[in-house]
């Protein structure tokens, strides 16, 4: 359960719909995995990520990166049912994956540097805030079935 407010919401959402979430979602998660190297652990399928420009250039990395903030769109068409929305991603991540639920905190944190990056002075402290209540209620939804 995130609370914003009406304006904040709006704010959220008009911005949000001019994310390229190919381009976003491969930035946040190469960074993450740059930013935090032993979040590589998860990826050693993915090849080649010896350096931030392998990590950064790395097709699997941008494709799974789509693929995670993709679910974090759906995430924002709900986010009064956050737990709900992620219950079954919840457990794939505890039971078959094994991610420590803090790294869904960092890629959160990941994420919005990376939406100022690209949005500039549009993405204004307020914008911040109203995406750093959301990027924790995501990570929170994303740790609820954990056990
Ligand atoms: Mg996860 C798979 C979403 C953070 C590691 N992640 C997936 C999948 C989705 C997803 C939709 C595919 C599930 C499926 O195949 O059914 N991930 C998701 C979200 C977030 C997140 C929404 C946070 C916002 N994931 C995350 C983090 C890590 C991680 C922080 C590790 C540092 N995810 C991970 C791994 C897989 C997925 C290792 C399996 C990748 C594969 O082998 O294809």
């Amino acid at each position: 359960m995130v609370h914003l407010t009406a304006e904040e919401r709006a704010a959220v959402y008009a911005l949000w719909g001019k994310v390229n979430v190919q381009e976003v979602g491969g930035e946040a998660l190469g960074r993450l995995l740059v930013v935090y190297p032993w979040t590589q652990r998860f990826f050693e399928s993915f090849g080649d990520l010896s350096s931030a420009d392998a990590v950064m250039n790395n097709p699997k990395v941008k494709a799974h990166g789509k693929k995670v903030l993709n679910a974090f769109s759906e995430g924002l068409k709900h986010l009064d049912n956050l737990k709900g929305t992620f219950a079954a991603l919840s457990e794939l991540h505890c039971d078959k994956l094994h991610v420590d639920p803090e790294n869904f905190r960092l890629l959160g944190n990941v994420l919005v540097v990376v939406l100022a990056r690209h949005f500039g002075r549009e993405f204004t402290p307020e914008l911040q805030a109203a995406y750093q209540k959301v990027v924790a209620g995501v990570a929170n939804a994303l740790a609820h079935r954990y056990h």
